[in-house]
C-alpha cells in the first residue's frame, strides 16, 4: 500500500506537470481526489487496513493527500497566470500602428465660390441682404418694371406656387425690398437660390445668383465701371482685360454686360473652348438702375441714381473648374465634389 500511495503521489505530480489549463488541472484534481479519484479510493481502504497499522497509514495517506492538494494549488496559480498572459498577448493593442484619419467634408463648390465673391465685395464695402425664395408678383416682377407680357413672367420660366406666389426668378426682390425698408445712401449685396422653369446642362431649376447695387445722390455709370473692374480683378486677376458689352435689362437703362479676357486663351481665342473664339467671357450682367424701379420703392429718379448687376454663381463656377454639366453640382455624387 505505501508503494501504491507513492506511486498516486508520483503519477498526479507528472499529470499536473502537463497541465497548462485550468481545465486540466481540474481534471487531475478529479482523477486524484474526485468521489471515485484514485486517492479517494486508497482513503475509503483504510476501512480494511489493521488497527496496529492504521495510525501509521492514515498519517502516510493524508500526508500525500495534503502534497496532491497543494501541487493541485500551485498548478492551478500556473494555469491561470498562463491563461491570463496568453490572453494579454491575444487583446494587445499596437499603439504604434497609424490611426485612420477621420473624413473631413468641406463646403460644396457653390458655397466656396458664393462666399468668394461675398468677400470681394464685402470688402469693397457692401453689406449683405436676405430675402423670401417665394416672392409676390410685385417684389419679383411689378417693382423692376417688367412688362405684363415679359416672357420671364410666362408659364415657361416661372414656378407659380398656389395662392399668386411665384418662387422667386432672381435675387432682385431682395433689393425692392431694402429699398422699401431704408434709406439709401446704401451697398448691398443679396446672394442665394434662384428658381426657373428650365433644365438642360447649363441651366438648372434651382440654381444661385448674387446681386449687388449701389444708390445715393450723383452715383453715375463711371462708379459702376470702376466698382465691378475692382471686383473682377480681385476675382480673376489684378491685370485681367475688362470691357462692358450694351444689352438690355427691364430694371436697368442703360444695361451692359460685363466680360472679361478669356482666361483659358489669354484673350487670343481662335480654337479656345472657354471663349468660343471670341477671346471674351462674360461674367455679369449691369446697369444703371431704372428711374421706374425707383418710382416703384418712392424714390425721386431725379435725386437719386444707382447701378445693379447680377452674377449667375453656378455659370462663374463652371467656367472657374472647367464643368461641362451644371446638373453635377446637384447630383452630389462625392467622386465629383470630393475635387474641391
Ligand atoms: C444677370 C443680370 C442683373 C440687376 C441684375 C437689379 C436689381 C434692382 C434694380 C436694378 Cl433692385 N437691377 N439687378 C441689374 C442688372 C443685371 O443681372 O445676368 N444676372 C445673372
Amino acid at each position: 500500500m505505501k508503494q501504491e500511495l507513492e506511486e498516486i503521489r508520483a503519477a498526479a505530480i507528472a499529470a499536473l506537470a502537463s497541465a497548462a489549463t485550468e481545465d486540466a488541472v481540474e481534471d487531475v484534481r478529479v482523477n486524484y481526489l474526485g468521489r471515485k479519484g484514485r486517492l479517494t479510493g486508497v482513503l475509503r481502504g483504510m476501512r480494511d487496513v489493521s488497527p496496529d497499522e492504521r495510525p501509521l497509514m492514515g498519517a502516510l495517506v493524508n500526508r500525500i493527500k495534503d502534497e496532491v492538494e497543494s501541487a493541485i494549488a500551485e498548478a492551478l496559480t500556473k494555469a491561470r497566470a498562463i491563461e491570463r498572459s496568453r490572453r494579454v498577448e491575444s487583446e494587445r493593442i499596437d499603439v504604434s500602428v497609424p490611426g485612420r484619419r477621420a473624413i473631413l467634408g468641406h463646403a460644396h463648390p457653390l458655397t466656396q465660390v458664393t462666399r468668394e465673391l461675398v468677400d470681394v465685395f464685402v470688402g469693397l464695402g457692401f453689406s449683405v441682404a436676405e430675402g423670401p425664395e417665394i416672392e409676390d408678383d410685385y417684389h419679383n416682377f411689378e417693382a423692376l418694371n417688367f412688362p405684363h407680357d415679359h416672357p420671364a413672367r410666362d408659364m415657361q420660366d416661372t414656378l407659380f406656387v398656389e395662392g399668386g406666389w411665384v418662387m422667386r426668378t432672381h435675387t432682385s426682390p431682395v433689393q425692392i425690398r431694402v429699398m422699401e425698408s431704408e434709406q439709401p445712401p446704401f451697398m448691398v449685396i443679396a446672394t442665394g437660390a434662384t428658381y426657373r422653369h428650365d433644365s438642360d446642362a447649363t441651366h438648372s431649376p434651382m440654381f444661385h445668383q448674387i446681386e449687388g447695387f449701389m444708390v445715393d445722390r450723383g452715383v453715375t455709370f463711371a462708379d459702376l465701371k470702376g466698382v465691378l473692374t475692382r471686383a473682377v480683378r480681385e476675382l480673376f486677376g489684378a491685370d485681367r482685360a475688362v470691357r462692358l458689352r450694351p444689352s438690355f435689362f427691364p430694371f436697368t437703362e442703360p444695361s451692359a454686360e460685363l466680360d472679361i479676357g478669356c482666361f483659358g486663351c489669354g484673350g487670343r481665342g481662335g480654337a479656345c473652348r472657354l471663349c468660343k473664339g471670341t477671346g471674351w467671357i462674360e461674367v455679369l450682367g449691369s446697369g444703371m438702375i431704372d428711374p421706374n424701379v425707383f418710382r416703384a420703392v418712392g424714390y425721386d429718379p431725379e435725386e437719386y441714381s444707382g447701378f445693379a448687376f447680377g452674377i449667375g454663381i453656378e455659370r462663374i463656377a463652371m467656367l472657374k473648374y472647367q464643368i461641362d454639366d451644371i446638373r453635377r453640382f446637384f447630383a452630389n455624387d462625392l467622386r465629383f465634389l470630393k475635387q474641391f
